[in-house]
């Protein structure tokens, strides 16, 4: 089981408590689908991921931007259960969507990309970026664990 500090835990509800979803979602996904472009074979159905700007200015990206941050919500909730609390997730992403697992990673780190953005260099300092990427690498450990 994962051990959280009184400051990690603090510091997880703090980001969340403040977070801008409209904002950052949108923003960590198209960030994801321009730096990594194989991610962008998952979204097939999404219409035109043809360059930076489309992907940026394409409104399925920033609604699915907005899902998959908001799907993180449920691990501040259950942060002494996060494995659980994904396990059906784990198996959508694995068995129905065949995401490769290391992507999820790769979308993790754009995510805190876009918080250290957003919150600038006093809002994110190296302890809450620890806890922040500890916090990532353990919802990305939890979606890959239904892989098989
Ligand atoms: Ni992901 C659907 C959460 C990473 C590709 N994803 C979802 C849904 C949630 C979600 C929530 C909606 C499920 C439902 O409809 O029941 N995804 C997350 C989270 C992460 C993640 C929390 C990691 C932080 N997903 C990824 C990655 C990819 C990905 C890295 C591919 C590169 N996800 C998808 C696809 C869908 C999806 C594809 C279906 C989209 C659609 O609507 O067609």
């Amino acid at each position: 089981m994962v051990e959280w500090t009184d400051f990690e835990r603090e510091t997880i509800q703090s980001i969340f408590g403040k977070m801008d979803y409209d904002d950052v979602g949108p923003a960590a996904l198209s960030r994801c689908l321009v730096v990594y472009p194989w991610t962008q074979r998952y979204f097939g159905n999404f219409g035109n991921l043809y360059n930076a700007a489309a992907i940026q200015g394409n409104p399925k990206v920033a609604a699915h931007g907005k899902t998959v941050l908001h799907g993180l919500d449920r691990a501040v909730k259950n942060m002494d259960d996060i494995k659980a609390t994904y396990a059906e997730l784990s198996v959508l992403h694995s068995e129905k969507l065949h995401v490769d697992p290391d992507n999820f990673r790769l979308l993790a780190d754009c995510i805190t990309v876009c918080v250290a953005a957003k919150l600038g260099p006093a809002g994110f300092s190296a302890d809450t970026q620890e806890a922040f990427q500890k916090f990532l690498a353990v919802v990305v450990s939890a979606l890959g664990r239904q892989y098989h």
